[in-house]
């Protein structure tokens, strides 16, 4: 169960900040009532806030999805891309644009499906940003189809006579590509979102988040109270480091009984992608600014 405080926590929460309101938006909200992905939100905001990150400095890449329809409900640069395609939008603009801090967020099924080809190789390649994978154990915003993390049995839109093939563990399987920063958590508790993705956001490589989220319409397999009664924390073992991989595969592995959230795994010494770069090593600009120096107004009249 999540730990529950007495007294609100202010500087935890930082909602009183000036900042977290420049990250909120007016817009009309269409996500189911009680959605995860509120809560999903509100803690990325809390987390940049108490961060410090200015919006100017923050790019969110969202996938399609009912995750990727955040991408108005979040004020400062977004990107809304193709399903499945987030991390190859988001790494692109980040090696473009090393100063940014970018944060791309998909679901289990544009992600364990459609583009988990572009997962395995941010993971190997250390891009230098964060993911946020919204499990919610179904293609949503499509009604409710099985997806890649749908749990055996469980009868789904497109398979009303239950799922025949087991699911993917999205955190176990991560751990063995050998990342440098992989987490979960859990969208019924905003604390421990926002304490994760704080230490997701000062990563300076890839950042892998699963975030083991409800969807009250489509996910009838594990409800808020499935969730709040099996997830445990890493924290709370006091033997547990994270700095060994062999140890961050067991504790991840159930996913039925006793479900562990929190760091799995974080390796701060290997170089990012962009680090790798020798010939960019003693350059003092970015390939954004670069560019910026070729004119492309004659080019681009050809199509206009
Ligand atoms: C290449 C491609 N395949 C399928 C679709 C149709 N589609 C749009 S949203 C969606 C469901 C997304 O599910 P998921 O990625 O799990 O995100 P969620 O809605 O659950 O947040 C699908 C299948 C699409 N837009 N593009």
């Amino acid at each position: 169960m999540p730990k529950t405080t007495k007294k609100s926590d202010t500087t935890l929460l930082g909602e009183k900040s000036g900042l977290y309101k420049l990250y909120e938006t007016d817009q009309v909200i269409t996500w189911c009532a009680g959605c995860g992905n509120y809560g999903i939100q509100n803690a990325l905001k809390r987390a940049l806030t108490l961060e410090n990150f200015d919006i100017k400095d923050v790019l969110f890449v969202f996938d399609i999805g009912c995750n990727g329809n955040g991408s108005d409900k979040i004020g400062g640069y977004t990107f809304h891309g193709l399903h499945g395609r987030t991390i190859p939008a988001a790494s692109g603009a980040s090696l473009a644009n090393p100063k940014l801090k970018v944060i791309s967020s998909g679901g289990d099924g544009a992600s364990m499906s459609e583009g988990i080809n572009h997962l395995v190789h941010a993971v190997r390649s250390n891009y230098p940003m964060m993911f946020i994978h919204h499990n919610n154990l179904n293609y949503a915003l499509t009604t409710g189809q099985a997806s890649a993390t749908t749990k055996r049995g469980f009868p789904m839109n497109s398979s009303p006579d239950g799922v025949i093939i087991d699911p993917i563990n999205p955190t176990e399987f991560v751990l063995n590509l050998n990342p440098t920063f992989v987490a979960r958590s859990f969208s019924g508790d905003i604390k421990h979102m926002t304490k994760i993705m704080r230490q997701a956001l000062k990563h300076k490589g890839f950042a892998y988040v699963e975030i083991l989220q409800v969807c009250p319409t489509y996910n009838k397999a594990t409800p808020q109270k499935w969730y709040l009664d099996r997830v445990k924390y890493l924290e709370d073992l006091k033997e547990y480091k994270p700095n060994n991989l062999e140890k961050a595969k067991k504790y991840s592995h159930d996913m039925e009984n006793e479900i562990y959230l929190g760091v799995f795994y974080k390796d701060e010494k290997q170089p990012n992608f962009y680090e790798r770069l020798e010939y960019r090593k003693n350059l003092q600009t970015s390939p954004v600014e670069e560019v910026q120096a070729y004119p492309i107004k004659e080019l681009l009249k050809e199509f206009t």
